[in-house]
């Protein structure tokens, strides 16, 4: 088993401070693991998103107010641009990928960091946050004609709203890869999108990286 990234209780005061709006003993914990050279990948999955969901898993037994998830949310979003000067650094491969929430999906930290994957693997990603338009979708991916377009989606019912979109996108753009992950696929499988051709549903962080360097040319 790989070793954690900080001590149970290095990361119970980290959790605390998230909740508490303790920006600077945040940020000096990530500074503190960037300095350790922890990789982008463990601070992203193993802080960052460890961490949210322990503060959805809070909200969700009305341990916290939304106030509070709402603090701890806009917290990570600002420390995740500490990494930014690691993320730009790799070398560039040619390839794009276009990450967008579709309408009504309004959790954007996911989607985020998989465009930040596919930038940490050379990658030129185009990000374009939460409730994104499908026609404006369709529009950024006419102008930058992306090897892939990444959809994330949270909330499970909004499952025929994400098939619309790639109905609605493959109708322009046929041949274009289109993978979909997040929440809404977390406990319930697939749904379906499995047998969508050209549609894979991407179930981790392991897989989306794999799928990355298959379709990465050599050097
Ligand atoms: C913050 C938050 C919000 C914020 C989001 C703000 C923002 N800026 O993003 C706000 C307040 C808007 C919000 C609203 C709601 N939320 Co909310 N929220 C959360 C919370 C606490 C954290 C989300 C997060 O950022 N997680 C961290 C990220 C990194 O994890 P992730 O999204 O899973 O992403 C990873 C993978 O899933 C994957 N992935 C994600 N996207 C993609 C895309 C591709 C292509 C691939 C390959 C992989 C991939 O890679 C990421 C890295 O590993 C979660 C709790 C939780 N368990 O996450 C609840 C949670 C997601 N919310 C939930 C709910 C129910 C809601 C509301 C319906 C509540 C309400 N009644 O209003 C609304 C819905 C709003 C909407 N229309 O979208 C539920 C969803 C249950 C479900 N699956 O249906 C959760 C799980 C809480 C819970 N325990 O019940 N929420």
């Amino acid at each position: 088993m790989p070793e954690a990234i900080l001590t149970d209780d290095e990361y119970l005061h980290y959790l605390d401070d998230l909740l508490s709006g303790g920006r600077s003993a945040c940020a000096a914990v990530v500074e503190r693991l960037l300095e350790a050279k922890v990789g982008l990948r463990s601070i992203y999955l193993d802080l960052f998103q460890r961490s949210l969901y322990d503060v959805g898993t809070m909200w969700e037994r009305n341990q916290i107010s939304v106030g509070v998830e709402h603090l701890a949310t806009a917290m990570t979003e600002s420390l995740m641009a500490l990494v930014y000067p690691i993320l730009f650094r790799s070398t560039r491969v040619n390839r794009k990928a276009v990450v967008a929430c579709t309408v009504n999906e309004h959790h954007q930290i996911g989607g985020r960091m998989v465009a930040d994957i596919f930038e940490l693997h050379g990658w030129d990603s185009f990000f374009l946050g939460a409730n994104t338009p499908t026609p404006d979708l369709i529009d950024l991916i006419g102008r930058t004609d992306p090897d892939i377009v990444g959809l994330s989606l949270a909330v499970r019912s909004r499952l025929p709203l994400l098939h619309d979109a790639i109905d609605r996108i493959r109708a322009h753009f046929p041949e274009v890869r289109v993978i979909v992950g997040g929440q809404a696929f977390r406990f319930g499988g697939a749904d379906g999108f499995g047998e969508r051709p050209g549609v894979a549903c991407i179930g981790s962080v392991d897989e989306l990286e794999s799928l990355i360097r298959d379709e990465t040319p050599r050097a």
